[in-house]
């Protein structure tokens, strides 16, 4: 059985994976619509994972007895500058949902759920992987600046950098 205080933060966590799917989702459709189609792939791509990023948390919740809540989502933001600036809004969001997860770790050893805190290394190695992944971008972002060529051709190269690390849900 979890703790209350345990259930009450992967309920959290599973609000934020919701709103890092909604996030993604919305910038992919910024991309689309802009005509970067490499980069609005690698979104919905990302927000897909993210889907099984909260299912891999309800399904958690549910396994250990617990009760899970599913709130309403704040709404997205839905306007970018560019792409470079859309990359650092990814990362500032990864690194929030990574000092969030760190957040659950010290709940878990506080109320002394070592099996929950087992189980969350998955996110921890996960969210070391996206934030890696999205430095990559963003130094090669700053470094094409406004060459729209390259740009054009980081558009096209940009899935081939996506680290295949979406897992099964359970
Ligand atoms: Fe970044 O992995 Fe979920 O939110």
């Amino acid at each position: 059985m979890l703790k209350e205080k345990v259930e009450k933060a992967l309920n959290a966590q599973i609000e934020k994976e919701i709103y890092s799917s909604h996030l993604y989702l919305s910038m992919a459709s910024w991309a689309e619509s802009k005509g970067f189609e490499g980069v609005s792939k690698w979104l919905y791509a990302q927000s897909d994972e993210e889907r099984v990023h909260y299912l891999k948390f309800i399904g958690y919740v549910n396994e250990r007895g617990g009760t899970t809540e599913i709130t309403a989502i704040k709404k997205p933001d839905a306007k970018f500058k560019n792409v470079l600036s859309l990359f650092e809004a990814v990362l500032k969001h990864e690194e929030f949902i990574s000092e969030s997860i760190n957040e659950i770790q010290a709940v878990c050893i506080s109320e002394k759920d070592f099996s929950t805190q087992n189980w969350l290394q998955w996110f921890v190695t996960e969210q070391i992987e996206e934030e890696k992944s999205v430095r990559n971008i963003i130094d090669k972002l700053k470094m094409i600046g406004n060459d729209g060529n390259t740009l054009y051709l980081f558009d096209k190269d940009i899935m081939s950098m996506r680290t295949a690390n979406a897992t099964p849900v359970k």
